[in-house]
Parts: structure tokens; C-alpha cells; sequence
């Protein structure tokens, strides 16, 4: 168990701000796909420090090595051409054996390609959680507003498993929420697949409030109610001491509840729906001054490693039972987010005929009848 660090000034290693960057979404004009930065030696290197017992398949034979990415045909429809995932190989010795564990049950899983779509408000720590997930500082963090509305999406390769991670703008502007930029997201994801929705919020917030439950009904409009069946909740700023003297694993599954609460309301799931499928909450603390453990890696104030946390929740929610959700045309154009309620369109029909029907049968009865009104 550490002891609490309060962290004065919220701040990110200085080179996260002059990243490497999939697409510079302030300078990208609107019809083009991303930027794909060529990388000059793409030959795939067994890990540096490789942990040791590991599955052959995690070190790939020389023959991969021959196919560079300056070979591989430019990218289709949006999606950069995967680049070797060597993030991985910069995480201590122990977090990549969970990792590799992890991604070897994908695989026996027959799951090759993992989808992450990353949402939720401005400034929460979107970005920095898809860096630290990937080890790699691919998409831009900032402390201040940022100014691109588009997303962005970083794909990693490793022994035949690919990772395409999207990073989304903030769904919240001036107070409310930021439609067109839902609209832009739904457009980028056309007939693309998400295997699982990251839906970030900050840790050491106290209150949830309707602006909350406006944006998850914003996503569940979009995407359909289906997608939080395909979701986790990602709690960042998690290294902090809580207030009021509260236990920090109280303080954390109250604010837990609080946004699961949000998430459920916002999306019209009733409660008893909800809870079979619950979704998985992972707290992270991105900063680089985040506490370590012996075996160096990063550390909750509970002692917790949070980035294996982190992969095996992805990993049970992409293998749990729910279909992942397929952006198609007719979802994008919003016909389709909620199909469910439009089967009753015919009955709701109908049955107006029938009252219509009985209305004017009643009327003429009446006139036959001179019972009518004076
Ligand atoms: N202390 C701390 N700071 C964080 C954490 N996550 C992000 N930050 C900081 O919070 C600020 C915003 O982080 P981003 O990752 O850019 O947040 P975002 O959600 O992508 O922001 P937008 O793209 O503008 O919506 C940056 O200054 C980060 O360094 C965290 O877990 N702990
Ligand atoms: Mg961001």
C-alpha cells in the first residue's frame, strides 16, 4: 500500500505534448483520411527485455520482418496500415507477461483484430489513456482545450494481432453536448466495427449530473443502447487521496456507482437489464509521477497494477457474449441506433385504424339514430 500523493499540477511527460501523432487533426482537411507517418525501419525485433516463458507465437519469425510498412498498400477507407506494436516492449518485464497472456487468450479466441473506440468528455484523459495503453505516445495530449474535432485512430501490430484504438473529441462544449462532433465520430466509424467502447471520466469528480446522463443518451442514440453491453467505464486521475477521510476503495466504487448510475439512466436501461450485464469499471492514472511497484509497474493507491487491469477488462468485454456493434449506413444516418422500439410502428398503426374506425361507425349511428349533439 503506497501513501497518497496529491498531485499539485496535473501534467503529463513534457514529449506527450510534441507526440508523435497518427493525424494532426487542427490541420487535417475534411475529406482526408489520416496522415500515415512512414517509419523508417519496421523490422519486427523480439522484445528488449523479453519476459521470460513465453509463447513462441509472441516473437514473430524474420520472414514478417520482410513485409515493411513501406511495402504495405497505403491505407483503405480511413484506417492506417498497422505499425509493429513496440509500445509493448517498453513496459516493465512483468506487465508484458500479463499482456502477452492476455493477447494469447485472445488468439486461441480466434480474435486477431480489437477495435477500442475511446469516448466521453473534454479533457478527462482520453488521449493520455490510449498512450498509456499502447506505451506509446501516439495521439496528442493536452491541458487545455483542444481545438480537433475529429478522431483519430492508431493501429498496432503484434505476432499477427492487430489493436486500432480510436481517440474521439470531447462530447461536451460550453455546457452542452457537442452534436456535430457525435456526428463526425459516427461518420469516421462508418462500417467500421467496435469491439469495445471505452467510456472515460475522471476518478476524483464527486458529482454526476444531468449533463452526464445527456451524453450517454447522445452515444446510446447514435450507436444504440446494444453498445454498453460493449463497454467499460475507465476512471483516470485515480491516484488521489480521497476526501472526508473516506477509504479509497469506498471513495472509488461510490464514484463508480454514481456514473454507472448516469450511464444507466442516460441510456434507458432498466435496472434489472443492467445489472446482469454489468459493466467493467478500471481505474488509471496516467501521469508519469503515477506510484510503481518493485517490479516497476504502475501502481494504484491500493497496490493495484493498472494496465493489466486495463487489457483483461478490454479482453473480457470484447469476448463476452454481445455482438460488437457494426456501424453500418443506416446507423450513421440515424435510422437504426434503437430498431427495436420501430416494431411497433405497425401495431401503434393499426390499432389508430381501429379506433378511427369505431370513432366514425359511432358518429354515423349517432345521425341515424338523431342522437347527435344539438
Ligand atoms: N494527474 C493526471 N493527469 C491526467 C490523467 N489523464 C490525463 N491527465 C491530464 O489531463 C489533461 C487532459 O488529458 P487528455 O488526455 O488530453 O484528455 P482528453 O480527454 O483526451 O481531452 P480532449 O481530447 O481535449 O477531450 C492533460 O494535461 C493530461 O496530462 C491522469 O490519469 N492523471
Ligand atoms: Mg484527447
Amino acid at each position: 500500500m503506497n501513501g497518497c500523493t496529491f498531485l499539485i499540477q496535473e501534467e503529463m511527460k513534457p514529449s506527450m505534448l510534441f507526440s508523435i501523432i497518427e493525424r494532426e487533426p487542427s490541420q487535417t482537411p475534411k475529406t482526408q483520411s489520416p496522415i500515415l507517418i512512414p517509419r523508417i525501419s519496421s523490422s519486427i525485433l523480439p522484445p528488449q527485455n523479453p519476459p521470460k516463458n513465453l509463447p513462441e507465437f509472441f516473437f514473430p519469425s524474420p520472414i514478417s520482418s520482410s513485409l515493411s510498412h513501406e511495402e504495405s498498400p497505403v491505407s483503405v477507407m480511413s484506417t492506417p496500415i498497422p505499425r509493429e506494436w513496440l509500445g509493448l516492449q517498453q513496459f516493465p518485464a512483468a506487465t508484458q507477461t500479463k499482456l502477452f497472456e492476455l493477447l494469447g487468450k485472445l488468439k486461441q479466441e480466434n480474435v486477431n483484430t480489437l477495435t477500442i473506440l475511446v469516448m466521453g468528455k473534454g479533457g478527462v484523459g482520453k488521449s493520455s489513456t490510449i498512450n498509456s495503453l499502447l506505451g506509446e505516445q501516439v495521439v496528442r495530449v493536452t491541458a487545455f482545450q483542444s481545438e480537433g474535432l475529429r478522431p483519430v485512430m492508431a493501429s498496432r501490430m503484434w505476432a499477427g494481432f492487430t489493436l486500432n484504438v480510436i481517440d474521439t473529441p470531447g462530447l461536451v462544449e460550453a455546457g452542452y453536448v457537442n452534436h456535430q462532433a457525435l456526428q463526425l465520430i459516427k461518420g469516421f466509424l462508418l462500417n467500421k466495427t467496435i469491439d469495445v467502447l471505452l467510456y472515460v471520466d475522471r476518478l476524483d469528480a464527486y458529482r454526476v449530473d444531468d449533463l452526464d446522463k445527456q451524453i450517454v443518451r447522445a452515444i446510446t442514440n447514435s450507436f444504440g443502447k446494444d453498445i454498453w453491453r460493449k463497454s467499460l467505464l475507465v476512471l483516470t486521475h485515480a491516484q488521489l487521496c480521497p476526501p472526508d477521510g473516506l477509504k479509497y476503495d469506498l471513495f472509488s466504487s461510490k464514484r463508480s456507482e454514481g456514473v454507472l448510475k448516469a450511464i444507466r439512466v442516460g441510456a434507458r436501461i432498466r435496472k434489472k437489464e443492467f445489472d446482469d450485464s454489468t459493466i467493467p469499471v478500471v481505474l488509471v492514472e496516467n501521469s508519469g509521477r503515477c506510484n510503481k511497484n518493485d517490479n516497476d509497474e504502475k501502481i494504484l493507491p491500493n497496490g493495484e497494477a493498472w494496465i493489466p487491469n486495463l487489457v483483461k477488462a478490454i479482453t473480457t468485454v470484447a469476448t463476452n457474449k454481445s455482438q460488437a456493434i457494426v456501424v453500418s449506413k443506416k446507423l450513421v444516418d440515424g435510422s437504426d441506433a434503437n430498431d427495436r422500439g420501430k416494431l411497433w410502428i405497425p401495431v401503434i398503426l393499426g390499432l389508430q385504424w381501429f379506433v378511427i374506425k369505431w370513432i366514425q361507425g359511432a358518429i354515423k349511428r349517432d345521425i341515424a339514430t338523431g342522437n347527435g349533439p344539438i
